[in-house]
């Protein structure tokens, strides 16, 4: 029973591996935020009391968080969505701003407000029709959850997960740290194999191809073989999305799995930043394992035979320094 809802599991991770996902709404996260229409805004002049004319003039908020503009402005405004012109603009050319459609509050008065809840990432100019050089800025990140989610969005609640192949030779269970992947962050992927049939853990090293797939295309393979059952390996995403783990050749032969999550943008890292991407590094098990058994008693034989020459070759020097100190006397 468990292997067939496994299989339904797959097939539905597949669908969306192949058919992609729309938005993914946690509304039960949104966030309400403020934007404030100074006093003064109003006035295109240098002499106006307030240097901004919304307050902040860029707020970064996440996908699905509600914006409300606040009037606290002596006369009327509007929130219109596209670019308004500068205030030398304003001056010298009959321009009045260009709107884009994607939203328009009406004429709000002093003391009123609108709100427009932002559904999807991406950059929103903005302006007040009435006085086209009040520009704003609203930058939609795309929302980071506070629990890891599969591919749908469903959240992951048991760790590590518990995945089989379709021909149910293997199965594995699979880690990864941080479980929430931010793009530019470390993630350390760390997975064992059992035999699928006995759930045993396979203690022989199991070669197999890692393909990280993102947003239908493949970011990465490694070939690898597991070590005393397990295997781990670093990876740092340059993009979100919904990526894909997929182990193929597991055992040399055809069986293959895979798990779907999604990425998120990292919203402390800065578009320039450049992603660490490490190659594989395997346990190499025996060899670690004879720089644990053979490197310390190197290491304490070699400290005791420099220490013993040093002490050793001190105490001669002091005894001939006092002999020559001793012998004009
Ligand atoms: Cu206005």
């Amino acid at each position: 029973m468990r292997c067939d809802n496994k299989r339904i599991w797959i097939a539905g991770v597949s669908f969306f591996v192949l058919f992609g996902v729309g938005e993914i709404d946690h509304p039960a996260l949104a966030e309400n935020e403020t934007v404030t229409i100074p006093f003064g805004a109003a006035n295109p002049n240098f002499d106006t009391p307030t240097t901004d004319w919304f307050s902040p003039s860029v707020l970064t908020i996440q996908a699905g968080d509600t914006v409300t503009w606040v009037n606290k402005d002596k006369e009327i405004h509007n929130i219109t969505s596209g670019k308004g012109i500068t205030r030398i603009q304003f001056a010298t050319t009959s321009d009045i701003g260009t709107p884009d459609g994607l939203f328009s509050s009406g004429s709000f008065k002093p003391g009123q407000a609108w709100s427009y809840t932002f559904t999807k990432p991406g950059i929103y100019h903005y302006f007040c029709s009435i006085h086209p050089w009040m520009n704003g800025a609203i930058v939609v990140n795309q929302q980071v959850p506070k629990v890891a989610t599969d591919a749908t969005g469903q959240p992951i609640i048991k760790w590590p997960i518990e995945i089989k192949t379709l021909d149910d030779l293997y199965e594995a269970d699979l880690s990864w740290e941080p479980h929430i992947i931010l793009t530019n962050e470390k993630v350390t992927l760390v997975f064992n194999f059992y035999n699928g049939i006995t759930g045993r853990l396979i203690e022989s090293g199991v070669p197999y191809t890692l393909v990280i797939a993102q947003n239908g295309k493949e970011i990465f393979r490694t070939d690898g073989a597991t070590q005393v059952g397990g295997d781990y390996k670093f990876y740092s995403f340059s993009d979100p999305g919904l990526t894909t783990f997929r182990f193929i050749n597991i055992g040399g032969g055809n069986s293959f799995m895979e798990f779907s999550t999604l990425v998120y943008q990292n919203p402390n890292a800065t578009s320039t930043h450049i992603p660490i991407i490490e190659p594989a590094r395997n346990i190499v098990f025996g060899q670690e394992l004879i720089i644990v058994l053979i490197g310390p008693p190197i290491v304490i034989i070699a400290a005791m035979i420099l220490s013993a020459k040093g002490v050793f070759s001190r105490k001669k020097d002091k005894t001939s320094q006092d002999q020559g100190k001793r012998s004009p006397m």
